[in-house]
C-alpha cells in the first residue's frame, strides 16, 4: 500500500494531480470520479490520509459523511439522479483500490444498468 507521499488522493488534495472538484472545505474534498459508474460519480474523501474505514477518525469520517450527504441532494436535485448508492470499501477483498478512505455518491437513474 503506498504511503501517504504516494497517495493519489493526497496529491489531489495538494492540488499535486489533476481532478475536477466539486466541493470543498475545512476537511473534506469532493471530486469526480476519473472512471464513473454513471453520470456524476463522485468520491469524497478526508483530507487528511487516512488508509481506510478501520482507521479513519471518526471526526473525518463524520464530515466525510456530510459532505456526502450534500453531494447526494445536490446529484438528485442539479443533475435529476433518481436514487444514490453510497458505498465504501476497505481492504482489497471488499473492492478497494485507492487506499485513501473514501465514500462513491454513486447517483442512479431509472434507466441505469448497474448491477445492484
Ligand atoms: P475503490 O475501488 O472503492 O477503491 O475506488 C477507487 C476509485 O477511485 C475508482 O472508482 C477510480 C477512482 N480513481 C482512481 N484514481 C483516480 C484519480 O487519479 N483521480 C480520480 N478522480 N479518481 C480516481
Amino acid at each position: 500500500m503506498p504511503s501517504p507521499q504516494d497517495c493519489i488522493f493526497c496529491q489531489i488534495v495538494a492540488g499535486a494531480a489533476p481532478s475536477t472538484i466539486v466541493h470543498e472545505d475545512d476537511r473534506t474534498l469532493a471530486f469526480m470520479n476519473i472512471a464513473p459508474a454513471a453520470p456524476g460519480h463522485l468520491l469524497v474523501i478526508p483530507k487528511a490520509h487516512a488508509t481506510d474505514l478501520l482507521d479513519v477518525p471518526s471526526d473525518d469520517l463524520a464530515a466525510s459523511a456530510r459532505t456526502a450527504q450534500r453531494m447526494a441532494r445536490r446529484v438528485v436535485g442539479v443533475l435529476g439522479a433518481d436514487g444514490v448508492n453510497l458505498v465504501h470499501a476497505t481492504r482489497p477483498v471488499a473492492g478497494q483500490t485507492v487506499f485513501h478512505v473514501h465514500l462513491h455518491v454513486l447517483p442512479r437513474y431509472l434507466d441505469d444498468t448497474i448491477q445492484g
